[in-house]
């Protein structure tokens, strides 16, 4: 009887192993698996699952199937499968999990790994100044260069995870660098030796970095799951992991999360929820009360710290979620939108309420605004996703004080103290080839590049003198364009694989008014 049991068992295992190997799913295990992990969450390859396939989807997702990709491990499925069979399994990675995974602090302790054989340099391996290096990520083949920001040589060129997104973050010193990817890698790069140190999966869908003022943690913004990593900079370690939920308990991922210098902490932007969240990383942090509690020892409702010290933190309630933050200098205020809003709403970090309002349509970009000073007072811009224009907003009293024109929905402003200019790409439409560059006091159109026609012309770093402005001609076979920031002509031009972000490490510790922190 137990025999026959264990053979009837055994059959219907056999029958579902049969069954699993058909259709897309059984493509999945026997052709996918190995790199990109049988739950789908990567391996050696990226996570295949909906929130990191948002920017690869339907003919494009298919014909890297089919194709493979250039220069990675990635081989071409087409003659192996049919083209039915394709269309079925890049439907299938669209699909979601079937149940939401989880990573947990001992899944980022098991993932992290430490380079073999490096050891830290006593001193730069190299004569360059090491305050204004340059990292390019080039997302075409994902690698980071790192370049000398007055000669532009070319000093190293790294292997990254894949999809790197976001600003690198670089520790207060500007020793070493942490990068962050979509799938939630975080590396860690030795600007001294030329060397990586290590890297971790700190969340499995992750949004961006921040780096605490003392320089010894790293803020890891996930989508997936819903949580706030916090790791030390010194070795990659988990430090702390927050679950993100609101007050009454409901979970949300984590848009953003920003080093806020002057207070001492991280600022959370939370897609899901009305909150904004401050985390201290200040030892000394003052308790913070988050409602009243009856106490039962003293028959009384007495406000009780929820925590405080390292780590402590704060709720801002807001009236509707916010994914997207600009900063005035001082850190005293944030504007923020959500993506699918008409408006911007100020909000103090002082008081924790929201103080004002204004009239922001077209989808801002506030995480590529920038500031200076015009006419005695301090404006900020922002371009925007959803129309042709930059707003430019008075940070004193949050009044709208102008509109510039351009020739299409732009993604990235910069300008440097020294300049005289604002450089703003337009990134979307026919005239993604342009770049525009606008007077910081007239807020006129005062020269638009065209650097390569046809190719789009994005994002713009200075180097840490303001002398260079290095722009990016964002295509598989592109390059690096330095232009003298003064003339406005170009000096050099160097070859490179889809280069996106740049960052001048001068300019990204001192937090320069130009520039995106
Ligand atoms: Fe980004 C920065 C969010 C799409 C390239 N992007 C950021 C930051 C956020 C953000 C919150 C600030 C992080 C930081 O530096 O700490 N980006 C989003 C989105 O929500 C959006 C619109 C949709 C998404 O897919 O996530 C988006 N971003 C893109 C792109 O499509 C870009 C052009 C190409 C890519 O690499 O995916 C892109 N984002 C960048 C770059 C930065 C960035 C190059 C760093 C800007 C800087 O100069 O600091």
């Amino acid at each position: 009887m137990i025999l026959r049991t264990v053979f009837i068992s055994a059959m219907i295992l056999v029958a579902a192993g049969a069954h699993a190997q058909t259709g897309a799913p059984g493509h999945y295990q026997q052709l996918c698996a190995q790199c990109h992990g049988s739950n789908r969450l990567g391996e050696t390859g990226p996570a295949l699952i909906p929130e990191a396939l948002s920017r690869l989807k339907g003919a494009a997702l298919v014909k890297v199937i089919s194709e493979g990709r250039v220069a990675t491990q990635m081989p071409a499925f087409s003659e192996r499968l049919t083209q039915d069979e394709i269309a079925k399994l890049a439907d299938y990675l669209t699909q979601p999990l079937a149940e939401s995974p989880s990573w947990t602090g001992g899944d980022v302790a098991t993932s992290r790994s430490l380079a073999p054989g490096y050891s830290p340099a006593t001193a730069p391996v190299f004569k360059s100044d090491p305050l204004n290096l340059f990292l390019v990520v080039e997302t075409g083949d994902h690698h980071v260069s790192v370049l000398d920001g007055d000669t532009f040589e070319r000093l190293d060129r790294f292997a990254t995870p894949y999809a790197v997104h976001g600003g690198p973050k670089f520790t207060p010193d500007g020793r070493f660098v942490f990068i962050m990817s979509r799938d939630g890698w975080v590396q860690k790069y030795d600007l001294w030796s030329l060397r990586e140190v290590g890297r971790v999966r700190a969340g499995l869908n992750s949004r961006n970095i921040a780096i605490s003022r003392d320089g010894k943690w790293l803020a890891v913004a996930n989508y997936l799951p819903n949580t706030l990593t916090i790791l030390s900079t010194d070795d990659l370690s988990v430090s702390r992991i927050f679950d993100v939920a609101d007050k009454k308990g409901t979970a949300s991922r984590v848009s953003a999360v920003y080093q806020a210098p002057t207070r001492n902490s991280f600022i959370l932007a939370l897609k899901d929820v009305p909150e904004i969240w401050e985390i201290s990383t200040d030892p000394d942090a003052k308790p913070v009360y988050e409602g009243l509690v009856h106490s039962h020892e003293s028959g009384m409702t007495e406000a009780i710290p929820s925590s405080q010290g390292l780590f402590a933190r704060r709720r801002i309630t807001v009236s509707r979620p916010i994914d997207d933050f600009f900063f005035d200098p001082e850190y005293r205020n944030l504007i923020g939108t959500s993506r699918d809003g008409d408006r911007g709403v100020v909000v103090n970090l002082i008081v924790g309420r929201e103080i004002a309002e204004l009239p922001l349509s077209g989808m801002p970009h506030l995480g590529s605004g920038i500031s200076w000073i015009r006419n005695g007072r301090r404006v900020m811009a922002t371009p925007h996703l959803k129309e042709a224009k930059l707003s430019i907003i008075d940070v004193k009293d949050w009044s709208l004080v102008d509109t510039v024109k351009t020739d299409g929905p732009g993604f990235f402003l910069r300008s440097h103290e020294t300049s005289n200019y604002v450089w703003a790409d337009v990134f979307f439409g026919p005239n993604k080839d342009e770049m525009h560059i606008i007077d910081k006091q007239t807020l006129k159109i005062a020269k638009t590049l065209k650097p390569v026609p046809g190719s789009t012309a994005a994002h713009v770093e200075f180097d840490r003198h303001g002398r260079y402005a290095l722009v990016s001609i964002w295509e598989d076979d592109g390059a690096l364009i330095v232009y003298d920031a003064a003339t406005l002509e170009e000096v050099k031009r160097i070859p490179m694989r889809k280069p996106s972000g740049k960052y001048n490490v001068y300019n990204k510790i001192t937090f320069s008014e130009g520039t995106s922190h």
